[in-house]
Parts: C-alpha cells; structure tokens; sequence
C-alpha cells in the first residue's frame, strides 16, 4: 500500500484560540498542578505519535531554569510547507487552530492517541511563550509565538511574532518545542521533576523501543528510560518488593483490524489483585470493557488448562476468575482509535467492541502461549496459586454463612462457650480469648463479669497443624469470635459495630500458645486489619513465676526480673513457675494478667501481624523442615522471645 503523504493542505481547520484561554479547565480540565504538567503531556503526545507511526526513536524533556519547558524529538519534523488556502506553514496551522489534526480513518493515523498536533495549539494558547523550531529538508526553521495585552487590557495568546523563518542547515530531522506556561492562568507553578519522572517512565514501558531523557536543568540531574521488554519489564518493575512467584512474567502481543493488544502478567503471594491497563497510553483506572474482555479469556483459558491437564478433577468445580487474579499483577496495553471514556473520573473505556476483541486475542494468545512445553510450569503455579485462593473463599463463605446463623440465634450471649460482659459499654468491653478450657474456666471466674468477655479457645483445633487460614475460618472456635466482636469480616467487616475496645488473646508460652497468636493475628490481618490498625488487639503477658513466703509475694514476667525479685525478698523465699495459664487459679489470673490495675499488655501493631502472616504463609508449604527449622528458630521458649521479640510491647 503506498502511504498518503501529508502536506499542510490536510489539516482540517475547526476553532479558535480564545476558547481556550477563555475555559482553560474545558480543555485540559484543572489548572492546578495535573493541568500545568498537562499541558507538556500534550506536547510529548505529539512526539510520540511522531515515533509510533515509525520515525525517530528518542524523545528529550528538559525542564529549564527560567521556568519552561523544552521537548524534543528525533522524528520528520512538523510540516513546513504553505497550506494552500489558510497561507500559512503547516507549523503555524498545527500551533494556532484548536483540533487541528489529520482527517479521522486514515491509515497513518491508526491507532495514534491523539492526532498529530491536537494538543499542541492549546499549550501555546496557555503559555507565555513558544518556540517551535523544526528540522527538515536539510533546513532549520523557526516560528515563535507570544502573548500580549491589548490597550483594552485584553490578553491575546499563541499569536506568531512572525512567519515560519529558514534559519539555517540541518543534518537531522525532528521538532523541538520549548514553551513557558502562563502563570495569568496556572498562578505560581514549576514542573516537578519527580511527576515527569514518573510518567517518563510509564511511556517508555508502554512503548516499548521508545528512548526517553528527562533532564533537570535547575538541578543538573538526568535521567533516560528505555526498555526494550516493554510492558513486560513493567509488569517486573511492579513486582519489586513483592514476592513473585515466577522468575520472569507470561507475555503476549496481538493486533486486529480494530485493535492493538498487549497484555504482561505474573503471580505473586500476594493476597490482592492488581491490573493496569491503558488505552492509547493513558491509564485507565476504572477499568472498562478491554479488562472485562480479558478477565474473561484468562479465566476460561487457565480453567480449561487446569481440566485438560488434571489439575481439576472431573467432579470439581471450575475455578473462579478471582482465584485466578489473585496475586496477580498484570499490565493490560490496548491502542485503538474513536475511543469512548467512562466513569466517575473518565478513565473507564466503553467501548464495547474493546471487550470482545480483547477477549478473543486473549483466548487465541494466551491457549497458544499454554500449549508451549516451556511455559507449563508457569501454567502450574498459576493453577495451584488459584486453588488455594479457591480452597479460602469456600471456607469463608462457609465460615460467613455459619456466622450468620448463630447472630439470628436467639440467645445471643450464650455463642458457644463465649461467657459475655453485661455491660453493654463498648468503649469499656473487652474480649479475652484464652487457650485452654482449663485457664478459660479460670478466667471466666476470675474475671470482671461487667466488661470482661471470656472465650476459651481448645488447643488443638488450633494447634500447628492447623496452620491454614481455611481451616481457620473452619474453626468452630473462630467463627464465634467473628461472632462476638459483631464486625463482620473480610469485604463487609464494619469497625463500628465493634462490641469489644479490646481483643486480649492469652495463651501458653510455649509452641501451641506461639502458633494460635500467630494463627489469631494472621486471621485478623487478613480479615480484620482495621481491628490492629485501629489498636484492638493486645497480647496478655501472664508471669513465668511467683516469688514468695511470709508476708511477701511478687510475681515475675521475665527470666531477667527474676533474680532482682529473689534478692529483694531475702531468705528463705520459695519460687513457684507457672508452666501455663492452666496452672493459675482464678484469683492469681486475675491478679496478675487480667486486673487492668496491675497487668501487662502488649499492643499487636501491623508490623507484628504482617510478620505473622509471613510466618504462616512459610508453615502453610507443604515443606516439612522448612516448617520445623522456622518453629525451631523463632518459637524459643524463654518468655523474652516468644513474646517480646514478636510484639513490641506498649
Ligand atoms: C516535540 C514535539 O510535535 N512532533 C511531531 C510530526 C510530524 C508530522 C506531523 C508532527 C499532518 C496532518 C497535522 C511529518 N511529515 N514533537 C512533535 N512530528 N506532525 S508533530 O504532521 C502534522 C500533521 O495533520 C508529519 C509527514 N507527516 C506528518
């Protein structure tokens, strides 16, 4: 097919600069921060449509000393030649009619975000002052626009000081812009070279090839991104920090006759789901129809994977498009023209036939990528990742339902074994959650039946080998917690119906009592996490030992205290050690760990819980002495580290 040349002669010709100036947020919507830097955006814009219709590679952004900005690139250069009827340089035209761009479906212009020079006329029409200087043919050419105020006081912008001027030779090609915004518009503004920084960045990974120098010149710093990975090295870079489950992530590229298609993803441990998708390089936040239509291509191609492959059985059930995404970090990279924005905020595409083009790419891609022996074992981790995002949601809906059921119970105070306070002073209530039915007795006698609740939590249902937050939620013993604190979890967890100011877990200082902290916490940090932000949730500290004879009595919460406490009693003094919390009658627990006068507690903040959670997430492999080196390595019995070394205390 022969390309169309364009010449000045195509620029369609629409409206005016004072609109623009006139309602400034119509065309670049705020002038605030994200409208000042918009208006370089729109000049970048240009050279990058310049560089995805295949010329020039490298684009420049200085930011200057004076206040403006300079953009540079390597490709033809803007058109130089007289437009026929307007008698002015395609240059001239390109910066001084608002809309001024190629005629829609034309072949160069597929897929381009903008068109060339749309934007272009509204930065000059906002700015003090631009330069254009273009180099073409051989030449260097130059038009200079400004603004000034009339004797009216009327302020006229983006008006050319003079014609397009041949200024000399060139060996080179490409255009460069340089403009200094208004501050009658923006007010006092500079360009933040962390916010060019950042959205630098973001352009080259989604043009992949695309060289991008960011320059601060009242700083002398630089910087250049290029990645020849694209989207890919993108979705990389989003994964430092986490734990990524695959070395390198899955990549596929497609193009239709309506639509350009790439698509990067890889799983992580992590429990959410993050997809970034963009259309024509701006990001589309809210979503829309190319993420409905790949959503669904991943779920039904990774579901018939797993049944072809055996990794779901002939009875069970399909897995869901969640268990699939989650962990799942994904890049979603969709170019097409005439696109339609949605939403609340104009970053959900509408365009419906996006869900379907980007569906069948996807189902078409991704099967082949699948088919391919090297890329089974990422298939694998995908498929077990989702099973056991699987295995978690039935437990909690289970856990949910069976919740719900016992709230409608008519005796409400009576859940299970749960002895609940009178008072109904939440502000003052506080739940104990104690390991053992023996100290749970004991507490329950012991207590402050006004704002004192009582549960008693059996050791073993909860025990290390019941490490999974499946089986948690399958725990009879939890669902009444989620019960008695009345919140709620997971998505409808609501802090403010929170019956309890305090959740105070005591248990044993020993592994079982290690293990149901660590269980308790990673339960509440992944479906309660308000509770521990919020400051609910404490750790009881009971003593280790009780100093004593005649007339003298003091009880020891640490190996360190204990030889002040034998020196300060003199002789003839007997030591008691408390193995458990079994061991304490009512009044000694509540002496020392639940009278609020006298006891210790210590405050799980979300460091504590984040690192329980990455406990339990280790113990949850299937690796036995990974399990066991990691038991024998943090939960040292010596009461200074199985509770001061995991929780700080307050
Ligand atoms: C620093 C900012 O603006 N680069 C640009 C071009 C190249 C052409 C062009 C631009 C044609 C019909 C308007 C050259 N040769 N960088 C930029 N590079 N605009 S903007 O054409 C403009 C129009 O409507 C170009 C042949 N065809 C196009």
């Amino acid at each position: 097919m022969a390309e169309k040349k364009y010449e000045s002669k195509d620029i369609v010709v629409l409206e005016g600069l004072e609109a623009v100036r006139l309602r400034p947020g119509m065309y670049i919507g705020t002038t605030s921060a994200k409208g000042f830097h918009h208006i370089l955006w729109e000049i970048v814009d240009n050279a990058i449509d310049e560089i995805s219709n295949g010329f020039g590679d490298t684009i420049k952004i200085t930011i200057n000393t004076d206040g403006s900005a300079t953009v540079e690139d390597n490709g033809r250069g803007i058109p130089v030649d007289m437009h026929p009827t307007l008698k002015k340089s395609g240059v001239e035209v390109v910066y001084t009619t608002l809309h001024a761009g190629g005629k829609f479906n034309n072949e160069n212009y597929k897929f381009s975000g903008g068109l060339h020079g749309v934007g272009a006329s509204v930065t000059n029409a906002l700015s003090r002052w631009c330069k254009v200087e273009v180099n073409k043919n051989g030449k260097k050419y130059l038009i200079e626009f400004h603004s000034f105020e009339d004797e009216h006081g009327k302020i006229h912008s983006g008006i050319p000081v003079g014609p397009l001027k041949e200024i000399g030779t060139s060996k080179t090609s490409g255009t460069k812009v340089t403009f200094l915004p208004d501050d009658r518009v923006f007010g006092k503004q500079e360009f933040s070279y962390e916010t060019i920084i950042k959205r630098a960045r973001e352009l080259a990974f989604l043009n992949k090839g695309l060289k991008i120098i960011v320059k601060d010149d009242r700083i002398g710093e630089e910087n250049a991104f290029h990645y020849e990975g694209g989207i890919k090295d993108f979705v990389s870079y989003l994964v430092e920090g986490k734990t990524p489950l695959f070395k390198t992530p899955l990549y596929y590229s497609a193009e239709s006759k309506i639509i350009q298609l790439e698509v990067s993803f890889v799983p992580t441990d992590s429990y959410t789901e993050n997809t970034f998708s963009y259309v024509n390089n701006i990001p589309t936040t809210e979503g829309g129809m190319h993420e409905i239509g790949f959503k669904s291509a991943l779920t039904k191609v990774f579901n018939d994977y797993a049944r072809e492959n055996n990794f779901l059985k002939e009875k069970e059930q399909n897995l869901l498009g969640e268990d699939f995404r989650e962990g799942l970090v994904t890049v979603i990279n969709v170019k097409m023209n005439n696109v339609q924005f949605e939403g609340q905020t104009k970053t959900k595409l509408g365009n419906p036939e996006a869900r379907t083009e980007v569906e069948n790419l996807t189902l078409q891609e991704l099967s082949k990528l699948l088919a391919d022996k090297k890329n089974s074992m990422f298939a694998e981790v995908v498929i077990n990742r989702a099973k056991q995002a699987a295995k978690v949601r039935i437990a909690a809906k289970k856990a949910k339902e069976l919740t719900r059921a016992k709230n409608n119970a008519e005796n409400f105070n009576l859940i299970g074994k749960l002895a609940s306070a009178s008072s109904r002073d939440r502000e003052k209530c506080e739940l104990f959650i104690v390991e053992g039915d023996s100290a749970g007795g004991s507490a329950k006698q012991g207590r402050d039946r006004k704002y004192q609740a009582i549960l008693p939590l059996r050791g073993k249902p909860l025990n290390a080998e019941k490490k999974r937050i499946d089986q948690v939620l399958a725990n009879e013993e939890v669902r009444t917690i989620i019960s008695a604190l009345d919140t709620g979890f997971g998505e409808d967890f609501d802090l403010s119906s929170l019956r309890y100011d305090k959740v105070i877990i005591l248990s044993d200082a020993d592994v079982d009592g290690f293990h149901i902290r660590a269980i308790l916490c990673t339960f509440f940090y992944r479906y309660m996490k308000q509770l521990i932000t919020e400051g609910h949730v404490y750790v009881g500290l009971p003593p280790l030992y009780k100093v004593y004879k005649k007339d003298y009595e003091k009880y020891v919460y640490s190996d360190a205290e204990l030889a002040e406490a034998v020196a300060s009693a003199g002789k003839g003094y007997m030591i008691q050690r408390y193995k458990g919390l079994g061991e304490m009658n009512p009044e000694q627990l509540w002496e020392t760990t639940m009278d609020p006068e006298n006891r210790t507690l210590i405050q799980v903040t979300i460091d504590d819980a984040a690192e329980a959670e990455k406990m339990i997430t280790t113990l949850m492999g299937d690796n036995i002495d990974a399990r066991k080196a990691y038991i024998n390595e943090h939960a040292n019995f010596d009461r200074e580290d199985t509770f001061m070394r995991d929780y700080k205390k307050v």
